[in-house]
């Protein structure tokens, strides 16, 4: 196998964030101004646009140009047949566009999303918004970055010293509608965010009355966030490999907590902690992710983020994505 710079892959990765940030931004204008659409891909709540093909075409090809021999899986060359299976080769995972409905409507928490998986360990993660000029940077061991227009200087993430999490009651929580609009997952989409937000005093069974829930509507940016700290959980069943590479290895490096299914987290809190992003975990299209958290004295608290996960899974009702 290949040996690969892991420095040279976040700084060519940055750069070429950059480059597909001027193109989305570009892209937007145009399609404003030509009153452009859209297509759906699976149904009407999946899009995608001319920028979305356009910018993965820009990304692969200047990956391909510097690194001929590495893979590459993408989301818009998957919807188009190309489904490349992740071996233990340098593997590229991009979302060109996550974020793809708020880009068509000209909400701002769009983002390119890119992630490199070394020997099927996601090792390099970055994610640019560039409608609001918020670039993300992690590598494996080597801690993880934000700058923005406000803070030009890179800050370490998570950007304040991790505080206590004591209950769900102080959580500001982060989960989609996603895609899947079927009755029996919007079922128990919503029995799950009854019982994460609702109020047991007034009757909702199991109810842990979540301080707040945000939906962004991109996985990436929702990743992103737990890892600089303002939002304390994220949870997601549906979205791919795409979405969230770039975010785990973020968010790993910012002292969070990722895991994948029920099954898998009930395994992980029990065996060696941080779990490790397995293959398994980054195909396997159900998320979890929790902020590092901090004892009293700032030192981080395992237990804590254990807590928050068994907490998070008694509440939700999980289903195997189509
Ligand atoms: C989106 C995800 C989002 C999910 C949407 C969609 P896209 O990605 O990031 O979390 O809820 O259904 O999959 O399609 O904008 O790249």
């Amino acid at each position: 196998m290949s040996t690969v710079n892991l420095d040279e892959i976040l700084e060519f990765a940055v750069e070429i964030a950059h480059q597909a940030g001027k193109a989305i931004t570009e892209g937007s204008e145009t399609r404003f101004k030509n009153a452009a659409g859209f297509d759906e891909k699976k149904n009407t709540a999946d899009l995608v646009t001319e920028t979305d093909q356009n910018t993965e075409k820009l990304v692969y090809e200047a990956i391909q140009k510097r690194y001929p021999d590495h893979q590459f899986i993408g989301e818009e060359s998957w919807a188009a047949g190309k489904q490349a299976k992740l071996t233990d080769a340098p593997t590229w995972i991009i979302d060109p566009i996550d974020g793809t409905t708020n880009f068509v409507k000209g909400f701002p928490f769009v983002c390119i999303s890119i992630g490199f998986v070394y020997k099927s360990e996601p090792v390099i993660g970055v994610i640019f918004a560039p409608f609001l000029g918020y670039l993300y940077a992690a590598k494996k061991g080597g801690g993880a970055y934000m700058t923005s227009p406000l803070h030009p200087e890179r800050r370490s993430l998570p950007l304040v010293q991790p505080p206590p999490l004591p209950s769900f009651k102080q959580a500001l929580i982060a989960f989609e509608w996603g895609s899947d609009r079927s009755k029996e997952v919007m079922a128990q989409k919503t029995r799950t965010f009854e019982r994460l937000t609702g109020d047991p005093a007034s009757g909702v069974e199991g109810g842990e009355m979540a301080l707040g829930v945000r939906s962004i509507g991109s996985a990436a940016l929702n990743f992103a966030h737990v890892a600089s700290g303002s939002l304390d959980v994220y949870w997601e069943i549906g979205c791919w490999a795409w979405d969230v590479c770039a975010g785990m290895v973020i968010a790993k490096e910012a002292g969070c907590a990722v895991v994948g299914s029920k099954a898998h987290a009930q395994n992980a809190v029990s065996s060696s902690w941080p779990p490790v992003v397995s293959p398994e975990v980054l195909t396997g299209r159900k998320y979890l992710v929790v902020r590092a958290i901090g004892d009293k004295e700032g030192k981080v608290d395992a237990d804590a983020q254990k807590r928050i996960i068994q907490t998070f899974y008694q509440a939700v009702d999980e289903w195997d994505p189509k």
